[in-house]
C-alpha cells in the first residue's frame, strides 16, 4: 500500500481483535469504505472467531490489536505471505487529518498540516509521563489529549482536525507493528524485561521500543545516565536536524534538561542555536516543589516521578511550549487511579493501591517508597514469562510479609524461598477469583502492625483473575473499604 496516499476504498482489511483498538480501527476503516472483516476469539460481534476461517489470499491488509503477538497463527501466516500487518497506531499515522484552520490556538499549535505527535514509550512511567505531558500542553492553551496505550485509541484522535498536538503513549506491542510513524519528539523512558512471552526475547522487546525514535523530526529524548537508551537514540535513523536531548536528575550539560538545586533547568530549548549566550544560560521550567503533590507514602517525590516530569518537560519544550506552561502543567497534573494511591488508613495501617505496577520494576519503585521492614506486600498475577528473583532480592529489606495472589505462583515461591526465606508468605488459593482480593486484604490486615503499609503492587498483569489492572485496583479499594466498617456490617 502507498504510504503517501492511503486509499482504503474497496481494500480488504482483516482487523485482528475487537477490543478498544480493533473497534476504533474498524470504524475508521469502514468510514473510508474499506471491506472490513473482524476476527476475535471471544467477541460475539466479530465476523470470524477462528483463525482457520481467515482467507489471507483475499486480504490486502491486517490490522493487529496489541494483544496479538507476531507468533499468533494468523499474523505469522500473514507475514509469511507478505500481507502487510499494521498496528492501529500505524493506521492512525497514515490517516492523520490536517488541523482545522481556526483562530485562538496556542502559539505552538498554529501551524497547518496534521497535529504532530509527541510519543512516549518505556517499561515504566509511560502513563504518568503522558498525563504530565498532556497537562503541560493543555496549560499552554493547546488541544492536546493523552492517547494510545493509556486508553483512547490513537486513530480516534489522529482524524480529529480540532486537535493541536497529540501526547501519545505507545506500548511495545503497538510499536512492533508500527512502520512509518515520524514523531515530532519521542522518548524511551527505560527498558527492563517485560512482555517477554509476547516478544520472545529481551532483544526483540528492546527493538520494538527503539522503533519510536525512527524518523523523529525534532528531538529524541533519553535519560542521560541510561546507556542502553542512549544507544537506541544513536542507532536511530532520524530526520536531518533532529537532536538528542538528555534528561538528568543532576545538573544539565549543554543540550540537556536537568536539576540544579531543585530547579528544573532547560539547557536544550532555552535559546535559539545561534544565540551567543546559549552555552552559558538556562531556562527555569519549575521546581521540585511543583511536584510536591506527587510525593509517595514516605513524603518524598520518588526519583522515577521526577524522571517522568523531566521527560514530559523535554517533549513539551521540543514542541515549543513556554517555560511557564511546564510549571503550570506539572502543578495541575493528577495521577490516574491505581498509581501508588493511598486508599485509607485503618488501625494505623496505610493501604496503598499501585495496581498499575504490572511488572517488577514498577513494583520495586513502589516498595522503595515504603520504610524498611514495614511493607505487607500483595503481589502476583499473570507473570508474562518474567522472574522475580531480582525484585525480591532488591526489596527484601522493605518487607514485613507477602500475600500472594494470582495463578502464576511458582516463580514467586521460588524467588521468595531463595531471597526472602525469613519473610512470612500467605498464599491466596487462586480457585475463587470472585473473592481473591478481599481474602488477600484480610490476610494482609492480620499481618500488618500499626505504622505498616499494605501495598498492592503485584508486579504482574491482572488478566488471570481480573479484567484489567483497574478492576484489580478497584477490588482492592472495595476490600479496604470493607475493613473500616463496624464488625458485622
Ligand atoms: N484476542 C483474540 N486472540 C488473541 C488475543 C486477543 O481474539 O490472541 C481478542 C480479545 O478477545 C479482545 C481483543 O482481541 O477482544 C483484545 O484486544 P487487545 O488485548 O489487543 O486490547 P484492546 O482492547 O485493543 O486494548 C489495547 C491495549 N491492550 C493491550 O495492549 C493488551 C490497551 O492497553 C490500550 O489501552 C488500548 O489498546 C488502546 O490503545 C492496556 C494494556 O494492558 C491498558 N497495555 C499493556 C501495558 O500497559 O502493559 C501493553
Amino acid at each position: 500500500m502507498d504510504a503517501a496516499r492511503l486509499d482504503l476504498a474497496g481494500r480488504r482489511v482483516l482487523v485482528a481483535g475487537l477490543g478498544l483498538s480493533g473497534r476504533a480501527a474498524t470504524q475508521a476503516l469502514t468510514a473510508r469504505d474499506a471491506a472490513v472483516t473482524t476476527l476475535d476469539a471471544r467477541s460475539e460481534q466479530a465476523d470470524l472467531h477462528d483463525d482457520s476461517a481467515v482467507d489471507l489470499g483475499a486480504t490486502d491488509l491486517v490490522i493487529a490489536s496489541p494483544g496479538w503477538s507476531p507468533a499468533s497463527p494468523v499474523l505469522a501466516a500473514a507475514a509469511a505471505r507478505g500481507v502487510p500487518v499494521w498496528s492501529e497506531v500505524e493506521l492512525a499515522w497514515r490517516l492523520r487529518a490536517d488541523r482545522a484552520d481556526r483562530a485562538g490556538r496556542g502559539t505552538a499549535g498554529a501551524a497547518a498540516g496534521p497535529a504532530p505527535w509527541l510519543a512516549i514509550t518505556g517499561t515504566n512511567g509511560k502513563t504518568t509521563t503522558v498525563g504530565m505531558l498532556a497537562s503541560i500542553l493543555t496549560a499552554a492553551g493547546l488541544a492536546a489529549p493523552a492517547v494510545g496505550n493509556v486508553g483512547t485509541p490513537v486513530v480516534e484522535a489522529a482524524v480529529d482536525p480540532e486537535l493541536d498536538v497529540l501526547a501519545v503513549e505507545l506500548s511495545s506491542f503497538q510499536l512492533h507493528f508500527t512502520h512509518t510513524m515520524a514523531a515530532h519528539a519521542a522518548v524511551v523512558l527505560n527498558v527492563a524485561p517485560d512482555h517477554l512471552d509476547w516478544h520472545g526475547s529481551l532483544a526483540a522487546y528492546t527493538a520494538a521500543k527503539a522503533r519510536i525514535y525512527e524518523r523523529v523530526t525534532v528531538a529524541c529524548v533519553y535519560g542521560a545516565r541510561d546507556p542502553l537508551v542512549e544507544r537506541l537514540v544513536r542507532e536511530a535513523d532520524v530526520a536531518d536536524g533532529a537532536r538528542a536531548v538528555g534528561t538528568t536528575s543532576g545538573a544539565p550539560a549543554a543540550g540537556q534538561i536537568g536539576l540544579v538545586d531543585g530547579v528544573i533547568a532547560d539547557r536544550a530549548f532555552h535559546a535559539p542555536p545561534d544565540d551567543p549566550a546559549r552555552q552559558r544560560s538556562a531556562a527555569e521550567l519549575g521546581t521540585l516543589a511543583d511536584l510536591a503533590h506527587l510525593a509517595g507514602p514516605d513524603g518524598r517525590v520518588a526519583p522515577h516521578v521526577v524522571a517522568d516530569a523531566l521527560a514530559a518537560a523535554a517533549l513539551a519544550r521540543a514542541h515549543g511550549v513556554p517555560a511557564a506552561a511546564v510549571r503550570e502543567g506539572l502543578r495541575a497534573y493528577r495521577p490516574g487511579a491505581h498509581r501508588t494511591q493511598l486508599v485509607a488508613t485503618v488501625d494505623g495501617v496505610a493501604y496503598v493501591d499501585d495496581s498499575k505496577a504490572t511488572n517488577a520494576h514498577a513494583a520495586a519503585a513502589a516498595l522503595g517508597g515504603v520504610a524498611a521492614g514495614t511493607a505487607v506486600w500483595i503481589a502476583g498475577g499473570l507473570a508474562k514469562g518474567n522472574r522475580f528473583e531480582d525484585l525480591v532480592a532488591d526489596r527484601v529489606d522493605r518487607l514485613r510479609a507477602v500475600v500472594l495472589i494470582g495463578t502464576d505462583q511458582r516463580p514467586w515461591h521460588e524467588a521468595l524461598a531463595r531471597h526472602a526465606p525469613a519473610i512470612p508468605v500467605v498464599t491466596i488459593d487462586p480457585a475463587d477469583t470472585g473473592t481473591v482480593m478481599s481474602r488477600a486484604v484480610t490476610a494482609a490486615r492480620r499481618l500488618a502492625r500499626p505504622g505498616d503499609t499494605v501495598l498492592l503492587a503485584p508486579a504482574c498483569a491482572s488478566m488471570d483473575q481480573f479484567t484489567s489492572y483497574a478492576h484489580r485496583g478497584t477490588a482492592f479499594v472495595d476490600a479496604v473499604g470493607g475493613l473500616g466498617l463496624p464488625a458485622g456490617a
